[in-house]
């Protein structure tokens, strides 16, 4: 489809349940690594980790983020004149390779231009909550599907874990944290590619974090600060949950059951579909470029990705 953005461009299909029950004060942040993939789902733990960051909250500021008045929103460029909505979306796509085995692609194709988002906390009192540590603030993977055993309130379909693709050596994430603590004006932000340490908001391209390798795709991904949910603007002045948390990635396909080794890599089960895309119904997570449909361009993109997996190109 040709033509304009529309805020339902941002809001593309999340294969997932709804979240309903994090809107109480509830949940967590978990850092990396995971127990056993069911292991996360266990009430007694989840019931210990929401605790622990209602504490942290009140510890921190006295108070708690409102998701009514806290917000994300995506961001790319500087952080004194930045770029956001569909500019800023365009920039957010990755390759599962990204890290330091990929550097050729890295800021000039994929998670460029410091693609990331800017996350706004304001406490129930209604001032900012400066001093969240980074850990409390996360854009939140289950790590896998259902099928393969994993649950739990992030993201049911990004693939990032070891237990399925151990070949390729893909990392197990859970939280993709943010740079730094809030600032004074409650302010964080997430850079896709990971940050210079010191340097919130910048992309670490010249060595970026091989941790956060991961494949597939999802049009809402939680974002969590202290374990409570917040929504996502198209820009700051754009109503709240106008925008979904989401990376386009060029592996899209596979990877998604129990079959050993299929996931986060870019094949013909990638590319086959952008090409039969090309002229037909308008695909939003296949149009790599954000530029409001699939075309040779897009086509072009992901062929020049084949092959590519967590641990390749080296
Ligand atoms: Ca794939
Ligand atoms: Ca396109």
């Amino acid at each position: 489809m040709r033509g304009k953005f529309t805020p339902r461009s941002f809001l593309a299909p999340a294969r997932k349940t709804p979240h309903s029950a994090l809107s109480t004060s509830i949940a967590l942040c978990i850092s990396l690594v995971s127990p056993a993939p069911a292991a996360m789902a266990a009430p007694s733990i989840v019931a210990e980790l929401s605790a622990a960051s209602a504490s942290r909250a009140t510890a921190v500021s006295g108070d708690v983020p409102d998701p009514s008045q806290s917000y994300f929103v995506p961001q790319s460029g500087s952080i004194t004149a930045p770029t956001e909505g569909a500019a800023a979306i365009a920039n957010a796509r990755r390759c599962p390779a990204t890290g330091s085995s990929d550097l050729a692609h890295e800021g000039t194709q994929v998670l460029k231009l410091n693609a990331r988002l800017k996350v706004v906390v304001i406490g129930t009192r209604g001032l900012p909550m400066p001093g969240i540590a980074a850990s409390d603030i996360c854009v939140l993977f289950n790590g896998g599907t259902p099928a393969q055993g994993f649950t739990g309130m992030g993201d049911d379909s990004i693939i990032a874990n070891s237990e399925f693709n151990p070949v390729a050596n893909c990392p197990d994430v859970r939280c993709i944290p943010a740079d730094a603590p809030t600032d004074a004006n409650g302010v964080a932000y997430i850079t896709w590619i990971g940050a210079i340490p010191g340097q919130p908001g910048v992309g670490q391209y010249s060595s970026p974090d091989p941790t956060r390798r991961w494949g597939g795709y999802a049009g809402d991904i939680p974002v969590m600060v202290l374990g409570v949910q917040l929504r996502g603007k198209l820009t700051y002045t754009s109503p709240l949950g106008s925008y979904t948390a989401h990376v386009k990635n060029l592996d899209f396909m596979g990877g998604r059951t129990t079959v050993l080794n299929k996931g986060e890599q870019v094949n013909s089960l990638d590319i086959n579909p952008v090409r039969a895309a090309i002229g037909h119904g308008y695909e939003y997570q296949m149009d790599f470029d954000n530029n409001g449909f699939v075309d040779l361009t897009d086509l072009n993109f992901i062929n020049a990705h084949k092959n590519h997996k967590c641990n390749s190109p080296m």
